[in-house]
């Protein structure tokens, strides 16, 4: 395998492991299974193998949430890309990167593609789980044709390329050469930063954090984010620097679950829900593309805050002024974003799970924003969700809400501007329960029972007080590619638009964990502000009978309820 000039490659023979199949979001294990010989060498020679003769002489971007592993981790992907034939890594110093931030490198350095060290929302440490995916040109998540296409050579990888060459000193950021294949040691958040600045207006941003009526909190968990917040809402913004919570990136994220909802951030709940708060509370996950956006005592549901966004985008982000190209979320996610959709006039889709269906749609200019319930949302200024711009997108819709408010005025908080647009759309009461880890062969059992009941289903079956409209198997035809993505989750439609859904998550790293998605609309006034889980507690009733949750998998309570 020839190398670039000056680098000597070794083949180092291997074996393959079994079960490299990625899932929503790339390859999720366990760190020790990821530590084992060549394990994580495998999937990344594979991934080579099956991109072949393209990756000649171009450039990757490399980078990672800062678990546990990713230092190690890094030094094997270099050498793996000098050895296949790559002349560049440009890689965040540390071995960090958000992932936002990787897709916003990948574009504006018009590199090949990039690889994503993290599990993301998954903990970290020895103990815990590592992960990996790959970027493609445009910043997006790999595409299941590549992804299958991975999966099919990690059954017969025989051989690594390895570049024969020393660890690079990833701690300076500059460059390092060996004969002409160059590695190149980058600030993680210069290109993000400078795409951001293109989005929002900076100097309003930073007008608005200046009044002294307005404070907020930023929760980084432990996790990667906190050099992108102290540099992006302190320095760039001017917010004081004790509004980063848990601002330095720990191998396991301090022991902690680095996923922003009201279970794992209970910190930053806390801080909201006291008497007195901050204005405006956020988090974000282990590698940055997740946020939760609180005002003082609310909770913005995930798929009403991609709904608000859309909504306001035009009127106050410099990068939407000329309107959005159209509007897209994931099945599970509340039909809040639907209402804008029609209201506005836009286009609008309706994706499986994950964001690599968002890609597609991006590039052929008809979607602008895009979200999903799982506490994801993003636009069109990149190709991965981003949990920045989503912090950033609220501080400008409520800087624009207060202009004419006078300091020590009654600002409009952010439970008014969601207040507001249930009063204008109505409300998508919405709820997810996980059932985290439970027994692999119980969850398949209570998914092949609710198939069963699918099967047996007809329109007009009456469940509780609910009538049958649809129920099925989702199933999505790419607009763009035609390539078509089946058994995306199991639902149940009912003529007043709720929705009961059933899906196994694909990010896990042992055991199954059941995911229960119920949504129900509202237009009345009187029921607009009843509370979420009061709302929707008799369609949950007849979720968790028909599927017979409980017999299946022998929990009688959820593990998270967002
Ligand atoms: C979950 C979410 C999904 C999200 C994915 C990756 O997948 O439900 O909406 O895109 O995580 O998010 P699953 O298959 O476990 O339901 V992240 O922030 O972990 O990359
Ligand atoms: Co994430």
């Amino acid at each position: 395998m020839a190398a670039v000039a000056g680098v000597t490659v070794k083949q180092v023979p291997t074996k393959p492991y079994d079960g490299q199949k990625t899932g929503t979001s790339g390859l999720r294990k366990k760190t020790k299974e990821f530590m084992q010989e060549n394990y994580l060498a495998n999937w990344v020679q594979s991934l080579f193998n099956a991109l072949g003769d393209e990756v000649k002489g171009q450039s990757l971007g490399l980078g990672g949430d800062g678990r546990y592993f990713g230092k190690e981790a890094a030094q094997i992907i270099i050498k793996l890309a000098a050895g296949n034939g790559f002349k560049k890594v440009v890689v965040g110093q540390d071995a960090l990167m958000a992932t936002p931030a990787a897709s916003a490198m990948i574009r504006r350095r018009k590199l090949y593609g990039g690889l994503i060290m993290s599990a993301s929302h998954n903990p970290g440490g020895p103990d815990n789980d590592f992960g990996i995916k790959f970027n493609y040109s445009g910043g997006e998540p790999a595409p299941e044709r590549i992804t299958d296409k991975i999966y099919g050579e990690t059954t017969k990888v025989a051989a690594l390329n390895m570049a024969d060459f020393p660890d690079v000193d990833l701690s300076k950021v500059g460059v390092t050469k060996f004969g002409e294949f160059e590695v190149e040691v980058v600030d993680p958040v210069e290109d993000y930063l400078a795409t951001l600045k293109e989005v929002f207006d900076f100097p309003l941003l930073k007008s608005f954090l200046a009044r002294k009526d307005f404070s907020l909190v930023f929760d980084a968990m432990h996790a990667v984010t906190g050099p992108y917040a102290k540099r992006i809402l302190v320095e760039e913004l001017g917010a004081a620097p004790s509004c980063v919570k848990d601002g330095v990136p720990s191998p396991d994220f301090n022991g902690g679950h680095p996923d922003p909802n009201l279970t794992y951030a209970e910190e930053l709940v806390k801080i909201m829900w006291a008497d007195q708060a901050p204005a405006f509370g956020a988090a974000s996950d282990g590698d940055g593309d997740r946020n939760m956006i609180l005002g003082h005592k609310f909770f913005v549901n995930p798929s009403d805050s991609v709904a608000i966004i859309a909504a306001n985008a035009q009127a106050t982000i410099p990068y939407f002024k000329g309107g959005l190209k159209g509007v897209a979320r994931s099945m599970p996610t509340s039909g809040a974003l639907d209402r804008v959709a029609a209201e506005l006039g836009l286009q609008f889709f309706e994706t499986p799970t994950g964001w690599k269906f968002f890609g597609n749609l991006m590039d052929a200019g008809k979607c602008s924003v895009c979200g999903e319930e799982s506490f994801g949302t993003g636009g069109d200024h990149i190709r991965e969700k981003d949990g920045i711009f989503a912090v950033l997108s609220w501080l400008s819709i409520l800087a624009y809400k207060n202009k004419d408010v006078p300091e020590g005025g009654k600002l409009v908080t952010v439970a008014d501007v969601a207040t507001e647009h249930w009063k204008k759309y109505g409300r998508n009461f919405f709820s997810r329960y996980d059932y985290e880890e439970c027994a692999s062969a119980d969850a398949d059992k209570m998914v092949a029972h609710v198939r069963s009941v699918i099967a047996a289903a007809k329109p007009g079956d009456k469940f509780g007080d609910f009538t049958l409209q649809l129920a099925d198997d989702f199933e999505y035809t790419d607009p763009i590619d035609g390539s078509k993505a089946s058994k995306q989750g199991l639902r149940f439609i009912f003529t007043d638009g709720s929705r009961i859904i059933f899906r196994l998550s694909g990010t896990g790293s042992s055991g199954a964990t059941v995911r229960l998605y119920i949504e129900q609309y509202t237009a009345d006034p009187a029921k607009l502000m009843l509370d979420a889980q009061e709302a929707l507690a008799p369609i949950i009733k007849v979720a968790l009978e028909l599927s017979k949750l409980a017999e299946f998998t022998g929990r009688n309570s959820p593990t998270v309820i967002t």
